[in-house]
């Protein structure tokens, strides 16, 4: 008899080894928002995107629905230490609206209908790491959690995960966004714990 270890292909660890230091598992989901939630008609939704030659790329809502879907499910970790695991999400691999983009920029400047910002390196929003998501759980994504869509970037603590997104400015130099010009850490990483500047 071959000698097999059971359950190790496509098993998800036990909660408590996905959990990054410092965090708590929670059930529910909650919301977070730094203002009111904004109001975007899918009518003249737009999402674009700026390379640092100034060259635009948009796509309106109906051009974003005729681009391969994805279901990524993943865990969320937010820097006020909650995070969600398996949460089940629909929306457009960032690889597939980078891929006609010609840049040879590092940064990303993220902008949110509403005027939050955040930023990444654009190696962060490549190869399955993000996703401009509009559906949750079968349905669309509710305005509160950033509906029509938002960027979802789950390997890094939720704020960079913009709600209402408008848009990615692609820069050759980092420029911190909302958050991260108020003392949070340029990059937040939960697995290192990069919650403040300096950490
Ligand atoms: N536009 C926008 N995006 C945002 C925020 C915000 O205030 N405005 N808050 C961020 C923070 S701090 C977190 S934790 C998550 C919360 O997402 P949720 O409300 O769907 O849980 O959204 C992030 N994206
Ligand atoms: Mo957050």
């Amino acid at each position: 008899m071959a000698i097999v270890s059971r359950g190790f292909h496509g098993r998800r660890q036990p909660s408590e080894h996905r959990l990054p230091p410092g965090q708590y598992e929670v059930r529910d989901f909650p919301v977070l928002s730094a203002g009111p939630t904004p109001r975007i008609s899918r009518d003249t939704w737009e999402f674009t995107i700026v390379t640092e030659t100034g060259a635009r790329h948009s796509w309106s809502w109906p051009q974003l629905m005729a681009l391969p879907a994805e279901e990524p499910l993943v865990d969320l970790h937010c820097v006020t230490k909650w995070s969600k695991f398996a949460t089940p999400w629909r929306g457009v691999s960032m690889d597939t609206l980078l891929g006609d983009v010609e840049t040879e920029a590092d940064y990303a400047l993220v902008h949110s209908y509403g005027g939050y910002t955040t930023n990444l390196p654009v190696a962060d929003l490549l190869d399955g790491q993000a996703w401009i998501a509009y559906g949750y759980d079968g349905e669309d994504l509710a305005p509160e959690h950033g509906g029509p869509a938002r960027l979802l970037v789950p390997h890094l603590y939720l704020w960079k995960s913009a709600k209402w997104v408008r848009g990615i400015q692609l820069l050759l130099q980092d420029e911190p966004g909302f958050w991260e010009s108020a003392g949070y850490h340029d990059y937040g990483d939960p697995w290192r714990e990069q919650r403040y500047q300096g950490d």
